[in-house]
């Protein structure tokens, strides 16, 4: 008998599906091997629920590579502020890579409480430049906004190893009990406690935690896509439409962030990712 369902856990070559009415563990049919499709958590399939086999899967909406997911409305961006340090460069690198796969990020600082008043106050200033780009921010103190922001919609939870994601999902639902990580406080390190991607219902939301990484790459993007993924930049005219804001003489980018409307680490970044596309592209 076929069914519809939701991949919502894979486990190696283990698919767990949530059909209409049960949860049935699954293999998925050698052809997707050689049709060189890999079933992502998110899927929406067909399955054979005698045989425990994924036998098809849909069309999706939209998917991510890191971390490997599909048809998503939000990307929550769980950004910590300390221990792990706060990584603007990852924070844009993930918001990029978001942007450029049709997918709404929503940036979530974690951390808080860690922060010297100082330090707290530069986070403020942080959410309210990024919330001028149209980029909504939260904090995982603020779980009626969260959860208000979240509400019907199904999000992928991403961001650096020990960023406080796991943790963020048990204090969203008190019946959770996802394993979190000790951070190292020699190294400042996190140990990768979340080995995998699974969506969990929390009240009208579904959520996937993932597990963490510390870089990502930009390779598959044009120069233009990650220009495009920019928003700033469109309030600007530089003289050339086509100026990558790099070498040229005179460019209106380059003078806003002398100016000090553009962040400086945004510049830096965009010069940074703009290094890290294909040559041939
Ligand atoms: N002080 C403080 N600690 C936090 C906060 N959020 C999470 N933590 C702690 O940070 C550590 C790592 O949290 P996890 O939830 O395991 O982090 P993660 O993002 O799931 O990490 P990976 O699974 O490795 O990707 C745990 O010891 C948490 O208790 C926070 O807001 N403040
Ligand atoms: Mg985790
Ligand atoms: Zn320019």
């Amino acid at each position: 008998m076929l069914e519809h369902g939701k991949i919502i856990r894979i486990i190696s070559n283990l698919y767990t599906v949530a059909t209409s009415n049960d949860i049935v563990d699954c293999h998925a049919r050698g052809k997707f091997r050689n049709a060189k499709l890999t079933p992502l958590v998110g899927d929406e399939c067909e399955v054979d629920i005698e045989n425990n086999y994924i036998i098809d899967i849909y069309e999706r909406r939209n998917e991510l590579s890191r971390p490997p997911i599909a048809n998503i409305d939000v990307a929550l961006v769980i950004t910590s502020c300390k221990e792990p340090d706060l990584s603007l460069n990852l924070l844009d690198k993930l918001l990029c890579n978001i942007l450029l796969n049709h997918i709404e990020p929503i940036i979530c600082f974690t951390k808080l409480d860690l922060l010297t008043k100082e330090e707290l106050k530069n986070i403020q200033k942080l959410r309210q430049y990024y919330e001028h780009l149209g980029i909504k921010t939260t904090t995982n103190r603020h779980r009626y906004h969260l959860k208000k922001l979240l509400k019907n919609k199904t999000v992928v939870l991403t961001g650096q190893t020990g960023a406080g994601k796991s943790s963020l999902l048990n204090k969203l639902d008190r019946h959770l009990t996802i394993a979190t990580g000790e951070i190292s406080t020699a190294l400042g390190r996190g140990k990768h406690t979340t080995r995998h991607v699974e969506l969990y219902q929390v009240g009208k939301s579904l959520i996937a935690d993932t597990p963490g990484f510390s870089s990502l790459e930009l390779s598959n993007f044009t120069k233009e896509e990650i220009k495009s993924s920019f928003p700033e930049f469109n309030n600007y005219q530089c003289e050339f439409h086509n100026c990558q804001h790099t070498n040229e003489k005179k460019c209106a980018i380059k003078d806003a962030v002398a100016k000090g409307e553009i962040l400086p680490s945004r510049y830096t970044n965009y010069l940074k990712f703009l290094k890290e596309v294909k040559p041939c592209k």
